[in-house]
């Protein structure tokens, strides 16, 4: 009882770890990435912990807890604080976190960055030290605030709206649906996360649909920047990404993605995108332990691994089913879960 989805007794004390863990986790030495190590065993412990934690000893006595995360166990039990959250907020930590924040910019590329001199966005801009922008990147940089906030459930529903009567003009069998966090019914969403599809059964695909809504999109100002567009348009199965705008003054842009699938795995694929994405590790852990394999295509039987590295196949498998979330749901076993339960 005391235990209970993400919050439990100790969830200030974990709050507070997990925000140190997060910051030797932007850094980049050996010792700090043995902190995060032990930090993780020492939250996943506080987690299963049954009771207030109201004593060193206490503290000391959980496995994987030491003398100094309980020196720092009690800080935050005493001050509410933890004052080396402060200390370990440094240079490196700010401005790699800021890089990180432009589309496109992950951990590696912030690193390279920062040991190439450059420390704000506009030397980053500016080029310092010789450091090379894509074209996304700059517009990540040219629109970091808008891309950085999430938007209210109402507009990304309005953006829909608007986008839906647009793609069923080019084909009216054309199946369009919204999935992400709209889709679990999220009061705010990063982004707008769009499936295209089309039934086959007249003998047609959505081939060439995504193209034409792009176009049509820009046209009506709706779409205003490209930030990675499918290599190969004709594909049945590709991902589009790009910002988006009511059209009307001072609507802010909005990060939007389109996924077109093979109509025969929009299932598996609705399911994929929906997510949450904690949610889709535990159904394809599932799956795992079932002897299938679930990705966004759909639930695969008799798939060989690479036992050096699992993540490699060695195969495609059978497709066992892809058509429905349902179906999908009956063959592993799980009780159905409407997309707004399917949260960590
Ligand atoms: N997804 C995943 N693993 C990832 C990225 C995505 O399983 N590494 C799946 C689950 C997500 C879905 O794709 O729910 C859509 O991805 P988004 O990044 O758009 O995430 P959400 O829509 O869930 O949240 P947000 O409101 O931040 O966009
Ligand atoms: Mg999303
Ligand atoms: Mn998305």
């Amino acid at each position: 009882k005391e235990v209970q989805g993400n919050t439990c007794v100790n969830q200030d004390i974990i709050d507070r770890l997990q925000e140190l863990k997060d910051l030797h986790q932007s850094k980049l030495s050996d010792d700090d990435r043995w902190r995060v190590f032990s930090y993780s065993k020492c939250i996943r412990a506080l987690r299963n912990h049954p009771k207030r934690i109201d004593s060193f000893a206490e503290a000391r006595a959980i496995r994987g807890v030491g003398e100094k995360t309980a020196a720092k166990i009690m800080e935050i039990i005493e001050t509410g604080g933890l004052r080396r959250i402060g200390y370990e907020k440094t240079d490196d930590v700010k401005a790699t976190r800021l890089f990180q924040g432009i589309y496109g910019v992950g951990q590696s590329t912030a690193f390279r960055w920062y040991a190439a001199g450059c420390r704000t966005l506009d030397d980053v801009l500016g080029g310092k030290g010789g450091i090379k922008l894509t074209a996304a990147q700059e517009i990540g940089i040219q629109f970091y605030d808008d891309i950085n906030d999430r938007m209210p459930r109402d507009e990304a529903k309005a953006i829909f709206d608007l986008i839906k009567p647009i793609a069923l003009k080019i084909d009216a069998k054309l199946f369009v649906e919204i999935m992400g966090s709209y889709r679990r019914g999220k009061a705010d969403c990063g982004d707008i996360d769009i499936m295209i599809t089309r039934p086959t059964d007249d003998g047609k695909t959505h081939q060439g649909a995504l193209p034409r809504l792009l176009r049509d999109l820009h046209a009506a100002g709706i779409l205003t920047e490209d930030l990675a567009v499918p290599e190969d348009p004709n594909d049945l199965e590709t991902i589009y990404r790009g910002l988006c705008r009511i059209p009307k003054d001072g609507a802010r842009r909005r990060r939007i993605d389109f996924l077109t699938v093979p109509w025969q795995s929009r299932g598996a694929a609705l399911l994929y995108y929906t997510g949450d994405d904690i949610f889709n590790r535990a159904i394809r852990w599932k799956a795992g332990a079932m002897g299938y394999s679930l990705n966004q295509k759909g639930l695969f039987s008799g798939v060989v691994r690479d036992p050096r590295d699992r993540r490699v196949k060695m195969n495609t498998g059978t497709l066992i089913a892809s058509e429905t979330e349902e179906e999908i749901f009956r063959i592993l076993n799980v009780p159905w879960q409407e997309p707004r339960e399917r949260v960590r």
